[in-house]
Formats: C-alpha cells, sequence, structure tokens
C-alpha cells in the first residue's frame, strides 16, 4: 500500500458551475493533502503533483477570478491548472486519475496509465446522491472494456458506508471568524453595493435554476409580518425574479422590493464570497451539488433546488435526502419544510408553499439548531478527499 502521491483529476464541464466547483475544491484538498505529506515528496519519476485538467477555464474563473481563461497551464493554490483541449500533452500519469461525473479520460492518458509500473488508480467520481442504491455501488470496481484497467465507482455521500463530502480543513474556523467580526459582513455588503441590511430584517439568500414557482415564493415574502431581505447572485433564476418586479434587468447592485420584501440582486460572487452570504443569511435557497454541500456546511435552514433531470429523475434524489435531513424532526416542522421544498421542486404545482413559508415562519432557532446538529454528524463521515486518498491507498500496490 502506498500514499498516493500524484493525482490528475479531470474536468468536463456539462453546464453550470457545480462540476468545475467540486473538482476545484476537490483538487486543492488533494495539494494541500499532498503538501502536509511534504516528506513524502515523490522522485522525478513520479513527483508529489496535483493537476487540474478542465475543459472550461470560464466557469473555474468565475468561481476563482484568480484563474486566468487564456492560460494552458497555470497554479493556484499548489493545484496545476490545466487546460483540457484535444492534443493535449498530458505526459506521466499520476498515481491516481480522477474521471469527475464519468466525463471519461482521454484514450492517450489512459494508455499511458496501462504503460505506467505500477499502474494508475482510475477513480469514477459519481454525483451526490442519498438514494439507497448508491451505498451498494461505492467503491465497486468495473473492468475497462478496452484495457487491463479497472475504474472504481466513488459516491459522495452521507452516513456509513459511502465517500463523505467535502469539507476543507479549516472550514468551521473561517466561518466562526466571519460570524464573530461584525465588520466582515459589513465589508461584504460594501463589495456587493449596498449598506448591510436592518438587523431585524431577515436575511435570504437565493440561488436556483428558472422556475415558475418563484413567483409564489416571492408572494410570501412581501406579504409576511415581517421585513425580508433576499439576496440574489447573477444566475438563471435572477431573470425569474426582475420579471416579478415587472423587469428585465436584474442588474448586480439594484434592488427592487414590494410591501415587505426587498430584493437585491448582486454580481455572481467568488466562491469564497459567496460561503460569507451562505454563512450571514437566515435562509438560504442552494442548487446542484457544490452549493448544496455548502449550505449544509453553513448551519443555516435551506432549501434544495435539486438539477432537474428527464422523467422527474430528480425528484427521487429530492426525497432520498429528504428522508434522512427530516429525520427526528417534530411533525409541526417537518411537514411544512417537506412541502417548501417539495413546492420549490415541482413547481409549487399544489400551491403550498405560502402556506409552508408562514407555518415555518418564528421556527428559525429550532431549524439552525437543527441544521448545527446535521452539520456535526454529517461530518462525521469524513472529508471526501480525505476518505478518497484511504480508498487509493488500499488499492494501489
Ligand atoms: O451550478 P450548479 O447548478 O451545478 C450543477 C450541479 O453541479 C449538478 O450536479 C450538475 O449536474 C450540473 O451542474 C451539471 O450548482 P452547484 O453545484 O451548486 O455549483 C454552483 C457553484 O457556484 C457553487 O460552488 C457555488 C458557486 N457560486 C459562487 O461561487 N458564487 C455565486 O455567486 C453563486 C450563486 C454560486
Amino acid at each position: 500500500m502506498s500514499v498516493p502521491r500524484s493525482w490528475d483529476v479531470f474536468c468536463r464541464v456539462v453546464d453550470n458551475f457545480g462540476d468545475a466547483a467540486v473538482c476545484w475544491r476537490l483538487a486543492r484538498a488533494l495539494a494541500d493533502m499532498s503538501a502536509e505529506n511534504a516528506g513524502n515528496a515523490g522522485n522525478a519519476a513520479n513527483p508529489a503533483r496535483t493537476r487540474l485538467w478542465i475543459d472550461d477555464l470560464g466557469a473555474l474563473h468565475a468561481l476563482r477570478p484568480e484563474i486566468g481563461i487564456d492560460s494552458a497551464r497555470q497554479s493556484l493554490a499548489g493545484v496545476e491548472v490545466c487546460h483540457w483541449v484535444d492534443g493535449a500533452d498530458f505526459g506521466l500519469s499520476a498515481d491516481v486519475a480522477v474521471d469527475a461525473f464519468g466525463g471519461g479520460l482521454p484514450d492517450d492518458y489512459a494508455n499511458a496509465m496501462v504503460a505506467r509500473s505500477p499502474k494508475s488508480l482510475w477513480i469514477v467520481l459519481e454525483y451526490l446522491s442519498a438514494e439507497p442504491w448508491v451505498y451498494t455501488h461505492h467503491g465497486l470496481p468495473s473492468p475497462h472494456p478496452r484495457l487491463p484497467l479497472d475504474r472504481y465507482f466513488f459516491f459522495p455521500g452521507i452516513g456509513a458506508g459511502i465517500g463523505g463530502l467535502l469539507r476543507e480543513s479549516g472550514l468551521n474556523e473561517r466561518r466562526e471568524d466571519f460570524l464573530r467580526h461584525p465588520l466582515l459582513p459589513q465589508e461584504f455588503w460594501r463589495d456587493a453595493g449596498f449598506t448591510p441590511p436592518d438587523r431585524n430584517a431577515k436575511l435570504i439568500s437565493l440561488f436556483g435554476y428558472e422556475t415558475p414557482a418563484v413567483a409564489a415564493l416571492l408572494d410570501a415574502w412581501a406579504s409576511g409580518p415581517e421585513a425580508i431581505v433576499a439576496a440574489v447572485p447573477q444566475s438563471r433564476l435572477s431573470a425569474d425574479v426582475a420579471a416579478y418586479f415587472g423587469s428585465s434587468r436584474p442588474a448586480g447592485g439594484t434592488a427592487m422590493g414590494r410591501n415587505s420584501l426587498e430584493v437585491r440582486f448582486l454580481p455572481f460572487l467568488a466562491q469564497d464570497r459567496y460561503d460569507e452570504l451562505l454563512w450571514a443569511a437566515d435562509w438560504n435557497f442552494v442548487r446542484g451539488e457544490d452549493s448544496f454541500v455548502r449550505a449544509q456546511w453553513a448551519e443555516r435552514p435551506f432549501v434544495w433546488h435539486v438539477y432537474p433531470q428527464s422523467g422527474g429523475a430528480h425528484l427521487a434524489k429530492l426525497e432520498a435526502f429528504l428522508d434522512v435531513y427530516c429525520r427526528g424532526l417534530p411533525q409541526a416542522l417537518a411537514e411544512p419544510l417537506l412541502a417548501l421544498w417539495r413546492g420549490w421542486n415541482a413547481q409549487d404545482r399544489y400551491g403550498a408553499m405560502g402556506r409552508a413559508w408562514s407555518d415555518l415562519a418564528g421556527q428559525g432557532a429550532s431549524l439552525c439548531q437543527h441544521a448545527h446538529h446535521w452539520a456535526r454528524e454529517t461530518a462525521q463521515t469524513g472529508d471526501l478527499a480525505m476518505n478518497l486518498a484511504k480508498f487509493c491507498e488500499e488499492r494501489l500496490k
């Protein structure tokens, strides 16, 4: 058994930002781990190295503005970011190649994995799901159709017997530091072009996909008894929110209001800044995969907009997560929370979201407590990058 020294993470960006976000976080955590194992610097034939091969630098630049979109190769935070283009020179294959979300590995790279001694390990990093079947598929090998190589399926997830979630070391300290220093939230708002919201207002972050359900949600917020400030970073949902106010141009730095509700349109934030918004908010509406995980670490009540899949396959994912997340919640909390999440993911077909929101009003403290316990319990599964390194260590001969 040997500790992997070198890693290559291959990311094909399907759409949106999640693929790039997850692969960046993973590559960064692996690079940090290698740095911690400095004693294990490797040798010329196999230097300690973490490379992220990504075919869309633009998606990564949006998340990490330090990343240039024209550089074939650049380094950031110990990660060598390489633009994955046809004919790219991959050189030596790494101890471990991570095939993110089954996007595949380049043929000549896969050939180099076989030619190498010992052979490289092929890990297929899957999408996050709480569905029961992932627990039986986690870690299974599958023979490559052409090459004498096995590909191992590695599932992120919650609970025992699965890969865990990405959670970099120092995350909690960063969060607690941000919440302890009142100046930091002020700085956040100033940089976003606003004055800090009134302390008595409820702050909600809103990130999602296009949905007609947004009108019912904004109606519930505008007609409610308490002042609400909704922060809307630039996303596929921004236009629907602006349309609610009869506007077609949700420019960053603008605000629109109706009765108890003030909506603030923000630019798309750098990843670390987005974390700060999640920490400062009383509620977070998130989507996809990575913001979904960050919302859990933010220990605040949240609502997940699952990435829509054909045939409603995403609704099974939703129900599987709700099943574990609402376990132990008193009925008076679980029922409206279920109605709110289901309404948000089903275009509020049954018009239940408004009622659910008002039934949840005043329950913030209990929901925060639940979110806090959930984060602490979920962290027990361990950080995905650490778990992956252990998994590979056992299989690298
Ligand atoms: O962008 P997404 O919808 O990505 C999705 C999912 O990953 C989905 O699983 C995948 O199948 C699909 O892409 C192809 O949602 P996600 O995963 O939350 O990624 C968004 C990232 O953007 C996350 O890291 C948070 C970050 N972000 C910022 O950095 N700044 C911002 O202002 C906002 C709103 C988000």
